[in-house]
């Protein structure tokens, strides 16, 4: 039972993955700032970005802004030729390749205080192309085929997809507890 459940999780995690992009506040609840001395760096760690995925930069755009920038320039705070600069205080920015992106707030003296953010976003391990659709990935059919007179396979597997978000809360939930008490 714990088996299946676990491939279940597993196969509705990857099509998770693959459906639906990721938001993500900047620095959580404190957002975008210099006051609540956000370490971003640490943030932008415990974070795993994906293709097509958003980080969203909220902040007062009295005092901050956002500053996209090259590997150097964000090295050194230079603030002098930003490849873009956002500036409503609620920007959302899709990352849209692979690799490093370098944000920092161009206010002078915010970069240096510790208002920059590194982010990575890591190629797949393989080399399965992401726009894929999952055809091996044993899923429940969402197509609604009438019933000839034959019950259905699995109506209980098939009505717990809509929920499959919840289930994966509920289910990672269960799991980390499970290794706590063990
Ligand atoms: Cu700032």
């Amino acid at each position: 039972m714990a088996a299946r459940i676990v491939a279940a999780l597993a196969c509705t995690v990857v099509i998770l993955r693959l459906s639906e992009a990721a938001v993500y506040k900047v620095g959580d609840s404190a957002g975008w700032t210099t006051i609540a001395n956000v370490d971003y760096k640490l943030w932008a760690s415990t974070k795993t970005f994906h293709i097509g995925d958003t980080v969203m930069f909220e902040y007062n755009p009295q005092f901050h802004n956002v500053m996209r920038v090259t590997h150097p320039m964000y090295r050194s705070c230079n603030t002098s030729k930003p490849i873009s600069t956002f500036t409503t205080g609620n920007d959302s920015i899709t990352l849209t390749n692979y690799g490093h992106h370098f944000f920092f707030c161009g206010v002078p003296g915010h970069c240096l205080a510790g208002q920059k953010l590194d982010l990575n976003v890591l190629r797949p391990a393989s080399s399965t192309p992401l726009s894929d659709a999952p055809t091996s990935s044993p899923s429940p059919s969402t197509t609604t085929i009438p019933s000839a007179g034959v019950p259905g396979p699995s109506p209980s597997h098939a009505a717990s997809l809509p929920s499959a978000a919840a289930t994966v809360v509920a289910l990672l939930v269960s799991l980390v507890f499970a290794n706590f008490a063990s």
